[in-house]
């Protein structure tokens, strides 16, 4: 989302998980998706790395603005709440404590930001800041994994913000399913 907001031009290559090709096996010691290799090599192996990347070469809508407050949520974002998501989303199998425990440890991180989103529009002020896009696909997840619960829960704030992205022209146009990649092709 970040890189078409900026308005760069990509080649897309879609990796299959359990068949890594050696060309993103050459590139990418860390193994991960996703990874951008700029024009002068650079390779950036984190999410949010690209994100600030993009954003740093155009942001029109000054989505960087905020740039700290946007950054320590993020960070809240993957390392209190990823983990919970986690645990919430692949539950099955997991015998230690039942699925509404980790649902219940998530929630409190969607309370935070339900609670934001009565002060203002977005997540950090009235405007879209690299936090929206860096952390909506987390809550859509979430959002996803039980949607009865979801739309049961108390976050009416949140459910308009998600609302928003889920029909946001920028989410729908990227998130389009791409046919594996090839070294041949
Ligand atoms: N913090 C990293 C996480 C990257 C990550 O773990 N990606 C997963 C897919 S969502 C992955 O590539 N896993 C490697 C594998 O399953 O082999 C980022 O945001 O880029």
């Amino acid at each position: 989302m970040a890189l078409k907001h900026a308005g760069i031009e990509t080649e897309l290559r879609e990796v299959s998980l359990k068949d890594k090709p050696p060309a993103m096996l050459r590139v990418s010691s860390k193994q991960t998706v996703p990874v951008l290799v700029t024009p002068d090599g650079t390779i950036i192996d984190e999410s949010v790395d690209i994100m600030f990347w993009a954003l740093q070469k155009s942001d029109d809508n000054e989505w960087l603005e905020q740039k700290e407050r946007s950054a320590r949520l993020i960070e809240k974002n993957d390392f209190e709440f990823k983990p919970w998501l986690d645990n919430y989303k692949y539950s099955i199998g997991h015998t230690e404590h039942p699925k509404s425990y980790y649902r219940g440890k998530a929630s409190k991180f969607l309370e935070n930001l339900n609670h934001r989103l009565s002060n203002h529009r977005y997540l950090i002020d009235q405007q879209i800041r690299v936090a929206d896009i860096a952390i909506f696909p987390f809550v859509r997840q979430f959002a996803f994994v039980d949607k009865v619960w979801f739309d049961e829960a108390p976050y009416p704030n949140l459910k308009i913000w998600l609302d928003y992205w889920l029909k946001s022209e920028l989410f729908n146009s990227v998130m389009r399913k791409h046919p594996i990649w090839q070294e041949s092709s």
